[in-house]
Formats: C-alpha cells, structure tokens, sequence
C-alpha cells in the first residue's frame, strides 16, 4: 500500500476530490500553504494499493492546472535616499508536487459502543 500525498492549488481541488470520489478512492484533504508564495494551497492524501498509484496520478494530471503567479522579490538593502521599483517576478505553480511514501500499517479503527448505543448517550 501507498500514500499519495499532492499538494495542489486550492482552485484545482474540488474538481481532484470529485474525481477521486467518483472512481471510489478515499481522501482527506489539508489546509496548506507553500513555503515560498506563502499563498494557501491543498495537501490531498489519499492511501491506495501499490497497483492504484498510477491511476491516482492520472486523475492528478487531468484535473490539476499550471498557472503563472507574480512575486514581488525582497526589497533589498537600501541607503536614505535611495528609491527602489519593485519588478514582479514571474513563477510557474505547478499542476501538483507529489509524493509517494510507502505505508506500514493501514488500519480503520471502528469499535462497536455496547447495545449498538454510543456510549455516554443519553436514555
Ligand atoms: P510554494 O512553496 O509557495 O512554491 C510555489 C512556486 O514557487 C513553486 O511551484 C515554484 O515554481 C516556485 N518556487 C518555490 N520555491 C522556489 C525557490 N526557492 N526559488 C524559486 N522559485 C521557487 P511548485 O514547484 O509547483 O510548487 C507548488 C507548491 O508545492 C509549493 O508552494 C509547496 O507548497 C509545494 N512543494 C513544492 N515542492 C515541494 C517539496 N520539495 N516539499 C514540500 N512541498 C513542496
């Protein structure tokens, strides 16, 4: 078994969960955001059977979408006086970073409550 964990950008996400959805894969998704833009994007995880991997992948390339974002780089060091003119740089996001991590132990933990009741419930 293997963990696929895709960091996606937040406008591709819906379409990603969906399609995951469709074809029957379990996923969570996570709030995050990149290191470098610091602009929030998506951490989908989703644990498959080794032979899965590859149709994941394709449902990451069909529905997740390069874009152009602009960074304004760091201002530099100045001296009183001196006047500096941002020039936006051009980044390309990519569709997704994936990673694939192998997975020891999967496991869904789903105890039965006593008399089918949750327990604590009132009478
Ligand atoms: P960010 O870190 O916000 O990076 C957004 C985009 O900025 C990157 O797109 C890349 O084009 C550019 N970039 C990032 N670091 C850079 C640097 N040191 N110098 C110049 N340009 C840089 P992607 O490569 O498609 O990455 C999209 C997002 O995927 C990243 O957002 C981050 O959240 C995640 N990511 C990418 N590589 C990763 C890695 N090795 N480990 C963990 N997360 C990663």
């Amino acid at each position: 078994m293997k963990l696929v964990m895709a960091v996606v950008q937040g406008k591709d996400v819906e379409g990603l969960m969906s399609a995951l959805r469709a074809a029957n894969y379990r996923a969570t998704q996570i709030n995050s955001s990149g290191g470098f833009l610091r602009e929030n994007n998506v951490t989908v995880m989703t644990g498959v059977d080794d032979t899965q991997v590859p149709d994941i992948f394709r449902l990451i390339h069909d529905n997740c979408y390069t874009r152009t974002q602009y960074v304004n780089p760091l201002l530099p060091i100045m001296e009183p006086g001196e006047f500096y003119m941002p020039n936006p740089v051009e980044v390309q996001v990519g569709g997704a970073t994936v990673f694939v991590l192998p997975v020891v132990r999967y496991e869904r933990i789903m105890p039965q409550a006593a008399g089918g009741a949750r327990a604590g419930a009132g009478a």
